[in-house]
């Protein structure tokens, strides 16, 4: 896949964002300069059923706005049914290679990994890119399971090195340059967007400290 695409990834469902609207938190994201979005509707108060897919259609339009893909978590049948850009799966979301069968080869396909062998079996089996993480303490995720830190990104790069990985877990402002100096094509970040008072003025600064990472003009 088109590696520029995971530089910034924002990740949001409704229990992320208190009282706030989804559709405006997202618009802030995306003109602050989000590459990627992925709709995780998960924990106490998520959305399911007639409620998630109109909330997910809504996404999509947005994201389609602003030419940003638009990825659905866990849920491959709605993915297919709102004709998401992409599918984001965990380890015990099913067979790898069985959802890119359901998918076609056209859509993208994310696996969360753990293990420099869980990223290539991912890959083998038709992922377009893989989660690493957490990388540091989160309390967006339930049983997210310890800090691994950027130190897995490296090592799954040095075995795999086309791989497009994108890490994941308590990744700040100031901590993204750690995390693409590893190695990574970018960040995933719940709270530090959906969380943030200013949504598009935090977007803009994590999206500058992953740009200047990734050019290596850093001072
Ligand atoms: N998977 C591993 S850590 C995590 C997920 C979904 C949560 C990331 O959220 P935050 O707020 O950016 O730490
Ligand atoms: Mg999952």
């Amino acid at each position: 896949m088109d590696k520029s695409k995971l530089q910034l990834y924002f990740i949001m469902g409704t229990p992320n964002i208190g009282d706030r609207d989804p559709l405006t938190v997202l618009e802030g994201a995306l003109k602050g300069g989000i590459t990627a979005f992925q709709l995780r509707e998960k924990g106490e108060g998520a959305l399911v059923g007639a409620e998630l897919k109109e909330l997910a259609a809504k996404c999509k339009a947005l994201c389609d706005e602003y030419k940003v893909p638009f990825i659905i978590n866990d849920d491959v049948d709605l993915a297919l049914e709102i004709d998401a850009d992409g599918v984001h799966i965990g380890q015990e979301d099913g067979v790898v290679s069985e959802v890119r069968s359901k998918i076609g080869p056209d859509k993208i396909l994310g696996v969360s990994t753990h293990s420099v062998n869980e990223a290539l079996t991912a890959s083998d089996a038709g992922a377009n890119y893989v989660g690493v993480g957490p990388l540091f303490e989160t309390d967006s995720k339930e049983n997210a399971g310890a800090a691994v830190g950027p130190e897995l990104v490296k090592e799954i790069v040095s075995h795999l090195p086309g791989l497009c990985i994108v890490g994941i877990g308590g990744i700040t402002e100031g901590k993204a340059s750690k995390v693409i100096h590893a190695g990574a094509s970018g960040v995933a970040v719940i709270s530090a967007i959906a969380k943030a008072e200013n949504t598009e003025e935090a977007t803009r600064n994590i999206k500058g400290r992953v740009t200047l990472a990734l050019t290596g003009v850093e001072m």
